[in-house]
């Protein structure tokens, strides 16, 4: 069989959602390093991965996959019964649940967060840049209303698809790790029910594994 490999950066987010699921199964991958800043993600041969120019991409024999949601449920369906079950998919309203809060990740939670992170930390740490005020507090906004209907949520329920820990929570993890180094991260305190959320699931193994390779954001 041969050796499934990641493309990506260990710190960068999206590869993080997929090397957090080959923890979690045990699997064993080689990670091959994509430089962003030497712009390697843009290269040909990276291009024939991705056509996008993004990382992550995954290769496992012939089959190579991109979009980390997407790769991330290959992952646990190739190694199902290994790990804990974090797709349900033998439930079919369990899974259910689980793809609507991954689809509320990507569609509602992820654009609220991800320019605050980059305006507060990628931008000025990688790029040298100034963080634009406005689109922080912009995002902020539109978070805390992302966070409230979170808050609603996990007071009924301690994950989000259910009393279950599954993938919806999970891809939660890189920006929400990166959102609590910025200045913003009080933010989360209004928010009782999603801060004991964060603190429970954030505190699994495999968590901490990634969390050690994204560099002085711990
Ligand atoms: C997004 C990938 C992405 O934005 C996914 O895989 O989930 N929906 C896709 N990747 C960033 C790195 S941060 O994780 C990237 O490659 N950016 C460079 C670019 O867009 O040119």
């Amino acid at each position: 069989m041969s050796l499934i490999k990641l493309y990506g950066m260990p710190m960068a987010t999206c590869t993080m959602r997929v090397l957090l699921c080959l923890e979690e199964v045990g699997a064993k991958y080689e990670l091959v390093p994509i430089s962003m800043p030497t712009g390697e993600h843009k290269s040909p041969a990276h291009l024939a991965r991705n056509p996008f120019g993004q990382i992550p991409a995954l290769e496992d024999g012939d089959l190579t996959l991109f979009e980390s949601r997407a790769i991330a449920r290959y992952v646990l369906r190739k190694f199902k019964g290994q790990g804990p079950d974090l797709l349900k998919e033998g439930n079919l309203s369990e899974s259910a649940m689980v793809d609507v809060w991954l689809d509320v990740e990507a569609h509602q939670y992820n654009p609220a967060i991800s320019p605050i992170v980059y305006q507060s930390l990628i931008l000025p740490r990688m790029y040298g840049g100034t963080p634009d005020q406005s689109i922080i507090d912009t995002n902020l906004e539109k978070l805390k209303k992302v966070l409230d209907v979170y808050e609603a949520r996990l007071s009924k329920s301690k994950y989000l698809a259910g009393d279950f820990f599954s993938l919806a929570d999970l891809s939660h993890f890189s920006y929400t790790k990166y959102f609590m180094a910025t200045p913003y991260a009080s933010v989360f305190d209004s928010y009782p029910h999603v801060k004991a959320w964060w603190e429970d699931f954030t505190s699994r193994p495999a968590f901490k594994k990634v969390a050690a390779g994204m560099g002085g954001h711990q």
